[in-house]
């Protein structure tokens, strides 16, 4: 994806720059330019800035409120699992990050260090965590003594540093994100196994009910894998205009990989010396990304009500000699009525923008539902409603305002989720040959065919597939798996197929 690195200021700010640009708020349109067009989405909504420093972004407050809602949620989730917070340092010493040699390998370009300390040299250059493993796990092996330890289950909220070098994107790609980092040890495999499920099932949540995104659970390859663990999985989004898989969030069995590593053993109930089973997951900022991929139109941002920090908007419509201060009252009375049932309203009565700038204005920061309120209005007790996602207008009565408002936006989320699986499925395209997974492949679809399973025919796939535009790879083998009949073969290596498998180019 394009996107450029430094955008000029401005955009979102003064009525006439809008207006004026192109009549709609934005320079180009989500199907002409995809990249550009996301860019001009993050920057006018006022959810990113740019920052003189490639790959890294401001996260503004309306995109931080979306990032806090989702928070709210999974941290209440995770503590009924009797999982508890905690913070770790930033920094790793070097010697305990090449402890993981083997599996930070080929992640070490991308480790950011730190050198100097004002004008001098550290004597010894301090790593900046990428991810927590190296920083937490020898705690573990330190705090993990017998079977009563266990379960152990932490996690962190916090920000991560992978110095990227390919595409920077806000939010997709960048080099500091902020993220929830759990990591979870367990004396039996069993245990560790529902919890990765269980943990899948809240990021499902996640996407579907909170960001209206339908994704696919399922299980990495071997190839795709965290190389540090046993396996992993994840729930996986699609995006239809640029025809790309992008990994939704990931929860991982890590076996006993590390705690072999680490050292990380206890004395079970027969006083035997055993060793730990392991787990860590996480889902970042990169939530915030795809939502605004998948829902955002050339008015700009589309925000599911069950994420937006501003659900109504109300908008005071005066007409030059209409009864002004009753309209400024209905509004406010308005807001005060639906904040009070639960609703996240505000009124807009700035007097230096007019209505028809601040409908844009809002349109283009993704809320919901706007109510306006005009002398008609008035007169007739009545808001009128416009919603976000469709245009859709109506007239309602002032007594039925809260009823009906919760059912529009229920709607509203409903509707949304309903678009983004049609559009989706519409992109899926069930192949059983290589020609046709290379048709397929060039019509943007997202793939699924049956696969022998085998790590070098993935590779093979990946070779066959290079170009500009980036490998094709396998993104998941979905839990739910449509019936196989005996004697389907691989439509890579025509050996048998033991999975359907979800391919394609990805984020
Ligand atoms: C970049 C630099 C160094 C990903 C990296 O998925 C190390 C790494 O280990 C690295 N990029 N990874 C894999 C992260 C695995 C795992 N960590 C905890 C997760 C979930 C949360």
């Amino acid at each position: 994806m394009a996107g450029r690195e430094q955008k000029k200021s401005g955009g979102g700010g003064k009525k006439k720059e809008v207006k004026k640009e192109t009549g709609l708020g934005l320079s180009f349109t989500k199907d002409e330019n995809f990249g550009e067009w996301y860019s001009e989405v993050v920057v006018n909504s006022e959810m990113i800035e740019y920052y003189d420093i490639s790959g890294c972004y401001i996260l503004r407050p309306w995109a931080m409120s979306i990032w806090e809602i989702m928070q709210t949620f999974f941290d209440a989730e995770i503590k009924k699992m009797k999982v508890k917070n905690c913070y770790f340092p930033v920094f790793v010493s070097p010697g305990v990050l090449q402890k993981e040699k083997d599996h930070i390998e080929g992640f070490a370009p991308e480790v950011a260090w730190v050198t100097k300390s004002g004008e001098s040299d550290l004597e010894v250059p301090i790593a900046i965590r990428p991810t927590s493993e190296t920083v937490m796990y020898p705690y573990y092996s330190k705090w993990i003594r017998g079977h009563r330890d266990l379960p152990l289950k932490l996690n962190q909220w916090c920000n991560v540093v992978r110095w990227e070098f390919s595409n920077p994107t806000p939010f997709i790609r960048s080099r500091e994100f902020l993220w929830q980092e759990g990591h979870t040890a367990f004396a039996t495999k069993e245990e560790a196994d529902t919890e990765v499920l269980e943990i899948l099932e809240l990021y499902r949540c996640i996407y579907e009910e909170f960001l209206a995104i339908p994704v696919t659970k399922g299980r990495k390859s071997e190839l795709e894998k965290f190389a540090g663990g046993l396996y992993t999985t994840s729930v996986e989004a699609f995006i239809p205009n640029t025809g790309r898989g992008i990994q939704g969030a990931t929860s991982h069995c890590l076996g006993q990989n590390f705690a072999k590593m680490f050292e990380i053993n206890y004395e079970n109930e027969k006083g035997e010396k055993a060793m730990v089973w392991q787990n860590s997951w996480a889902y970042s900022t990169r939530t915030i990304g795809v939502m605004v991929m998948v829902h955002g139109d050339n008015k700009g941002l589309v925000l599911p009500p069950k994420v937006a920090a501003l659900q109504v908007i109300v908008i005071p419509v005066p007409y030059k000699d209409a009864d002004t201060q009753g309209i400024f009252d209905a509004c406010a009375a308005t807001v005060a009525t639906l904040s009070e049932a639960g609703i996240r309203a505000e009124a807009d009565l700035r007097e230096n923008y007019s209505p028809g700038w601040k409908y844009s204005n809002w349109e283009m920061k993704g809320v919901p539902l706007r109510i306006e309120i005009g002398p008609r209005d008035l007169a007739n007790n009545q808001v009128r409603v416009v919603r976000r996602d469709n245009g859709e207008k109506t007239d309602i009565s002032r007594v039925f305002l809260v009823e009906q408002v919760k059912g529009m936006l229920d709607k509203i989320q409903q509707n949304l989720f309903d678009a983004a699986k049609q559009k989706r499925d519409a992109c899926i395209e069930v192949v059983k040959t290589w020609d046709e997974f290379v048709k397929a492949l060039g019509q943007k679809k997202l793939i699924l065919a049956p696969w022998c399973d085998e790590e070098d025919v993935e590779k093979d796939v990946k070779a066959r597939t290079k170009g500009e535009m980036g490998a094709a790879k396998s993104l998941c083998t979905p839990f739910e798996q449509p019936e196989l009949p005996e004697g389907t073969k691989c439509f890579a290596s025509g050996k048998p197929a033991k999975k359907w498998t979800y391919w394609g180019r990805s984020y």
